[in-house]
């Protein structure tokens, strides 16, 4: 399959998964709370094409593009989600927690800006053990106010740990516009570390897939992290359900003006335009929405997991212990 269509592939396939977990959460049957990251998986496809099976990345909240990007298993993550015992946590974790280290997936995380400093150890790491490996680390702009992502630039800076900071700016902060609580331009953060920052279009996933090739090359040739502010937007809520408390908070008009941005939408364009035939696209999508009903059936016909297990795998045990 050519590069592009496996981009084309990649987003087909996360945008089938959140389709299908958020008719389950309409329907009842999904335990806790996700973040749908549908209108944004130009950033994670484009970003993780550039990377190895060696490379890390580090999640948020709204991780299942990032993991699914980077290779993740859609009838685990499926079964996570679920909680059921065949998943990525044996079903303990749920979406926010979902990790495969085999695959470089250093996590999804609940703690807004948790996997800024994951990433920035995870760097650090490559340069005590002398590896060639990189970590891209997603993060949003509302965790771009965290402190850590200063310190984290700092430290990155000075070590020349190669990570790139990939801050993806879809405007909202839960349900707070962006903007009213942030200074400046999130990419200009860089500059005052000697970091070099730039702000790219995250609808546009060759764009992304450009901007990060870049970083990923400077990062390997030892020359230092970068940071990138991917310009996106949410098409559904901060988290599925969001209705029942949030109120009225982006209007319609918005809305829509990112809806005719769709990623997928575009790329389909581009990809027509260039000579691929639509009934080859169409199959794809229609191969991804197979492959995630499979992934359901799996989560399905897997157990709960014992109540005796309840404890297990949730401390570490010590010597002394
Ligand atoms: C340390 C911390 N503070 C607050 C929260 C509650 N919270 C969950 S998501 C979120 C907004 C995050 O915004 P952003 O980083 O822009 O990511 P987005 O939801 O837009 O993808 C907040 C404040 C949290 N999970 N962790
Ligand atoms: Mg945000």
């Amino acid at each position: 399959m050519s590069l592009e269509l496996d981009l084309y592939t990649r987003m087909a396939r996360i945008r089938a998964f959140e389709r299908k977990v958020q008719a389950l959460f309409k329907r009842g049957t999904l335990p806790g709370f996700v973040h749908l990251y549908i209108g944004q998986e130009a950033v994670a496809v484009g970003a993780c094409s550039v990377l190895n099976d060696d490379d890390r990345i580090t999640s948020t909240h709204r991780g299942h593009g990032h993991l699914i990007a980077k290779g993740a298993d859609v009838n685990r993550m499926m079964a996570e989600l679920l909680g059921r015992e065949d998943g990525y946590c044996k079903g303990k974790g749920g979406s926010m927690h979902i990790v495969d280290y085999t695959l470089g997936i250093l996590g999804a995380n609940g703690i807004v800006g948790g996997g800024i400093p994951i990433a920035t150890g995870s760097g650090l790491s490559d340069r005590v053990l002398g590896r060639n490996t990189v970590t891209v680390c997603f993060f949003g702009d509302g965790a771009s106010n965290q402190g850590v992502l200063l310190e984290a630039l700092n430290l990155s800076a000075i070590w020349n740990l190669p990570v790139i900071y990939l801050c993806e700016n879809n405007h909202y902060t839960e349900w707070m516009p962006t903007e009213t609580i942030t200074a400046g331009r999130i990419s200009d953060r860089a500059a005052p570390f000697g970091v070099p920052g730039e702000t790219i279009d995250g609808n546009d996933v060759l764009a992304v897939r450009e901007a990060v090739a870049a970083a990923v090359e400077r990062a390997r040739s030892g020359q230092g992290p970068s940071l990138i502010e991917a310009d996106t937007y949410r098409h559904l809520a901060h988290n599925e359900g969001e209705e029942a408390f949030s109120g009225t908070y982006r209007t319609a008009e918005e809305i829509d003006s990112w809806i005719q941005r769709d990623p997928l939408v575009a790329f389909r364009e581009h990809l027509v335009s260039n000579g691929a035939s639509t009934d080859d696209l169409d199959e794809i999508d229609r191969q991804e929405e197979d492959r995630v009903e499979a992934g359901l059936r799996f989560a399905e016909a897997s157990s709960l997991p014992d109540s005796a297990e309840a404890l297990s795998d949730l401390y570490a045990r010590t010597e002394a212990a």
